[in-house]
């Protein structure tokens, strides 16, 4: 357990962690000299049964305060200092507020210089304490008068303190390490070393970790955890790192920084808020406010920016977004410190909510949603309530950053609510069941009306779809949504192109006829060795890009095949040149074939004969083996005839609009959409997801 002392200058704070610890936690030259503390000291006590308290002893002098504030977070229990005879001074109200704004929810109140004072004196300044603590946290805290000087109350302080720790147990340390400098120093023959808590997580020797906001790269090389050599530091204790690394030295660390995981090194300079004002400023916070901002060790300017109505002294939490002068590394539900831009009193304090905080738009109704959502202290129930607003997905791996935490933290929550995830590259998205049903439900409307007015295209382009879409959802997001939309059978894609499963396109009625006049170029005796593109475009008199286009979108649908570039061969005729090449391999004893025979049964040259084999290759149909070809009997469906009893391809020009299917290249069923014959797609979803 970490405890932080607290309380008005000389009250007998570092007495009291003497009489404690038996170490003089005042350090330097100039603090024995003026028997003042000016920067934070440390003391460890280790009890026999292993339970460890580690004490931070804070300066009482209001000049010093913000070495106050670098000590105070990251306690666990705050130690009271008010001496018998002077009361509760200043220091003594403003310490307690700002342990009260840092969360601090145990503590104990020593009173101390009982020596000095007749018990009336004790009793009266135990009443006023009373008073003040009432307003705080910190309500029901013990007072103890005590003397460093007679040892009165000293055992029994110990004793309550131990208990406490005990209590307390130890902190949970997953999620991911973070540790706030307070201290950077060289030790000789070690090198440059950083003293602080570990706020979450672990740390073990030998691990690699980053200086935020600096980036600077660094190894663990050796640690001391609550003042002894350790082969590991753990949330709630106090350690001091060995660091080696480029860069890494006294000079280059500073009080403030963060020793962190580098997974979470992703410093911020805007951050949106929750703040809470102290009833002792004279008047409501002002937009765009100077102040200092205190978190972790940290000291940086920042101003104000108001989300709602201005927080009232003494009144409740506001939304206020701060932007700060100097980027830090915070978390998201961390606990901060405001004081004046004199830096003469404490303002007020609150927790971090949303690091990523926008510089515009900031004060929307959504936006003002996504911070009810985010001023939820349960990180899994924060997220789901995140869910539930624009942009109605949640980037999974930024917020288990955010809030220092590992993505894998979250998939029990994720799982039990149902809610879905998508994995595009190396991030994760998530979105409520109720978002995925809704963009599907939109999704499927968007489509058919699609489908309705253009009967002729095969499917919508994933980025004139994506606006039509709701919720909308940005390009990467998109895409993976639908691309687990397709794995479940409720839209197809092919390509580039979105459709949905009972969607079968019909040619144009221009486009018909363009057809009408190129099938019989590319059936009958020349079926082999059909015209390329440029031939039929001059052969029909169209251009060359349209009867491209047209034989492209043709063989989307199944009804032909591009075996080379620009050379197309209707699907039936790659059909029967399969059980051609069957054909001949069976006659071939070891079933093999080689090109010139295939050549000779189609007579159609020896260019054309191998481009086809080597289509047939790369579909699997054939397999290869030096310069001949074995049929794979796997692959043999993938390019059966459309049907023995329907109309050829080349057959049905004069029809007036034709539905047609395409193969299932994945399946290899090869099953192909006839003109009201059997349809893959006509079954329902499950059915097929299931063959
Ligand atoms: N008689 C008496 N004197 C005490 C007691 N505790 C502290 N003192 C004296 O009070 C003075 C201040 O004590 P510190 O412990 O330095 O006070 P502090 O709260 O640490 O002061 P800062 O760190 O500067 O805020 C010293 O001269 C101590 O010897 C006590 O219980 N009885
Ligand atoms: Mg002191």
């Amino acid at each position: 357990m970490i405890i932080g002392t607290a309380g008005h200058i000389d009250h007998g704070k570092t007495a009291l962690v003497r009489a404690l610890t038996g170490v003089n936690t005042d350090r330097l030259k100039e603090e024995k000299a003026r028997g003042i503390s000016i920067d934070l000291g440390f003391a460890y006590l280790h009890a026999a049964d292993g339970t460890e308290l580690g004490f931070v002893d804070v300066p009482g002098h209001e000049r010093f305060i913000r070495n106050m504030l670098a000590g105070a977070t990251g306690i666990d229990f705050v130690l009271l200092v008010v001496a018998a005879d002077d009361g509760v001074m200043p220091q003594t109200v403003e310490h307690l507020a700002i342990v009260d704004l840092l969360g601090v929810q145990q503590g104990l109140v020593a009173v101390t210089k009982t020596d000095l004072v007749p018990q009336a004196r004790r009793d009266e300044a135990a009443r006023e304490i009373k008073e003040k603590l009432a307003e705080t946290r910190l309500a029901s805290a013990e007072i103890l008068p005590v003397s460093a000087v007679t040892r009165e109350g000293i055992d029994d302080l110990r004793d309550k303190l131990l208990l406490s720790a005990r209590r307390l147990g130890e902190r949970a340390a997953n999620g991911r390490f973070r540790l706030a400098v307070d201290r950077c120093f060289t030790l000789p023959g070690a090198g440059t070393v950083v003293t602080g808590t570990v706020s979450t997580g672990a740390v073990a020797v030998g691990d690699r970790v980053m200086v935020s906001p600096s980036g600077l790269s660094a190894r663990v090389r050796s640690i001391h955890a609550q003042n002894r050599p350790a082969e590991r530091g753990r949330a709630g204790q106090r350690c001091a790192l060995n660091l080696v690394g480029d860069g890494i030295s006294k000079s280059s660390i500073v009080r403030g920084d963060v020793v962190l995981d580098p997974a979470q090194h992703a410093p911020t300079d805007r951050i949106d808020a929750a703040l809470q004002v102290l009833a002792s400023e004279p008047k409501a916070i002002e937009q765009w406010t100077p102040v200092w901002l205190y978190h972790a060790a940290a000291e940086v300017g920042a101003r104000i920016v108001l989300l709602e109505t201005a927080p009232e002294p003494g009144g409740g939490k506001r939304y206020v977004q701060l932007v700060l002068d100097w980027p830090i590394a915070a978390a998201a539900g961390d606990r901060f410190i405001l004081r004046d831009s004199s830096a003469q009193r404490t303002i007020g304090g609150g927790r971090f909510l949303d690091l990523r905080a926008p510089g515009r738009k900031r004060r929307t109704p959504e936006r003002c949603a996504q911070l009810d959502a985010c001023a939820i202290t349960e990180p899994e129930h924060a997220l789901l309530a995140l869910l539930e607003h624009a942009p109605f997905y949640v980037n999974l791996n930024a917020f288990a950053r955010d809030w220092t935490l590992l993505a894998s933290e979250f998939d029990r929550a994720i799982e039990r609510s149902g809610a879905v995830r998508v994995a595009p590259e190396d991030e994760t998205f998530v979105l409520s069941q109720a978002t995925r049903e809704r963009f599907t439900g939109s999704l499927q409307t968007a489509l058919a009306a699609f489908h309705a007015e253009q009967p002729g295209h095969l499917g919508l382009g994933f980025e004139p779809l994506r606006p039509k879409v709701e919720p909308r959802l940005p390009s990467k997001v998109f895409s993976s949504v639908l691309q687990m939309l397709a794995r479940a059978g409720e839209v197809v894609l092919e390509g580039a192109l979105a459709r949905l499963p009972s969607h079968q396109a019909r040619l144009s009625p221009a486009d018909q006829m363009l057809w009408a006049r190129i099938t019989p170029l590319l059936s009958g005796a020349t079926r082999f060795r059909p015209p390329r593109v440029g031939e039929i475009a001059a052969q029909v008199a169209a251009p060359g890009n349209e009867v491209r286009r047209l034989l492209k979108s043709l063989s989307r649908m199944g009804q032909t095949n591009e075996v080379a570039a620009d050379h197309f061969f209707l699907h039936d005729t790659v059909a029967e040149m399969v059980e051609i090449a069957a054909d001949i391999a069976a006659q071939n004893a070891n079933g093999q074939f080689g090109a010139a025979q295939f050549r000779d049964r189609l007579d159609n040259g020896r260019k054309v004969a191998i481009q086809i084999l080597e289509f047939f290759d790369r579909h699997g149909v054939t397999q290869r083996i030096g310069d001949l070809r074995r049929m794979n009997a796997a692959r043999l469906g993938l390019f059966r005839r459309l049907g023995a009893t329907e109309p050829r391809a080349g057959a049905h020009s004069g029809r007036e609009s034709s539905p047609v299917g395409r193969p299932d290249f994945k399946s290899g069923r090869g099953r192909q959409t006839v003109f009201g014959g059997f349809d893959s797609h006509s079954l329902p979803p499950r059915a097929r997801k299931a063959d």
